[in-house]
């Protein structure tokens, strides 16, 4: 049965409505020669089904050329970037984001001097956002920079994520340091031969270690911080370990190192693997602020 222009079927007395042209063949002609009902809203709605399938299609296929993939055969969109709390750049005294150099980007401006680290991709897998220390021979030194002392009871709290890959010293992988074995030191931020985070101070009882187990292999993010009175640790934004402490002597002398420390004067790189987003604060960070942190 074929249909004319008017939409109507030829030969078809239709109670209700209009029937559209490719309505007809598929109508139900009862024996009086009218169209029931049922049959009108039965052909409809097969017809709605059809039309809605095919938009379903068009709107998975905009979504396969517009969202792209992970596996190397298209283009991958950077997740969204959420923006940093403002509190966060409060107190800032120091600031190496890693994005394309070592230097600080705090007002302090310390210009970092490598040596044999090397740029590499960050936790996002965003090339040239992080450096990676062999453990035999790198280091990053910002030199003296007496404003961190943080000597006496002066509050501070150091941050950094760290990818460690193996222990190349029997005693500890040390991020950032200004320590100077057998002449002069201040404080240090390390993983100790248990795999523990270590905050070290110049003064008894000199350190306090976290009881968590630090993962090889795997980004974590570690602070410690003093706030006069107890200098604590963290684990990816968890208290990790805390004790008490008075102040330390104010070291001035000694450069200030990542991915290692000096021993008697010579420099002994004590890191294997990635490190990045280290800042040092004049302040004791909140429990917000480094679970924001450790998680971005
Ligand atoms: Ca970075």
């Amino acid at each position: 049965m074929k249909a004319d222009l008017s939409g109507r079927c030829p030969g078809q007395k239709i109670g209700i409505g209009w029937v559209l042209p490719e309505f007809c063949d598929p109508i139900k002609v009862h024996r009086s020669g009218k169209v029931g009902r049922a049959e009108l809203f039965t052909t409809k709605l097969l017809a709605f089904m059809k039309n809605a399938f095919s938009l379903l299609l068009l709107f998975a296929l905009f979504l396969t050329i517009s969202c792209g993939d992970d596996d190397g055969g298209g283009i991958i969109d950077p997740p969204m970037e959420e923006p940093e709390p403002s509190s966060l750049s409060v107190g800032v005294l120091f600031h190496v984001p890693f994005s394309g150099n070592a230097d600080d980007i705090s007002s302090s401006g310390l210009a970092g001097t490598v040596t044999g680290a090397t740029i590499t991709a960050d936790r996002h897998g965003v090339a040239n956002e992080a450096y990676r220390f062999d453990g035999v021979d790198d280091i990053i030194n910002y030199g003296t920079a007496p404003d961190l002392a943080f000597g006496a009871r002066t509050t501070y709290t150091m941050v950094a994520w760290v990818k460690l890959e193996d222990r190349e010293d029997a005693s500890r992988n040390t991020i950032i340091s200004k320590f100077n074995g057998g002449v002069a030191a201040g404080w240090y931020l390390a993983v100790n031969a248990d795999e523990e985070i270590q905050a070290y101070r110049n003064a008894v009882p000199w350190s306090v270690s976290g009881t968590a187990s630090v993962p090889y292999d795997e980004y974590v993010h570690v602070a410690v911080s003093y706030d006069g009175s107890n200098l604590s640790v963290w684990l990816n934004g968890d208290l990790d370990g805390t004790i008490a402490f008075g102040g330390h002597p104010t070291d001035t002398s000694t450069d200030i190192l990542i991915g290692g420390v000096f021993s008697r004067n010579n420099v002994v790189p004590l890191l294997k693997g990635v490190v990045d987003e280290v800042r040092l604060y004049n302040r004791v960070l909140t429990d917000t602020e480094l679970t924001w942190l450790a998680t971005h």
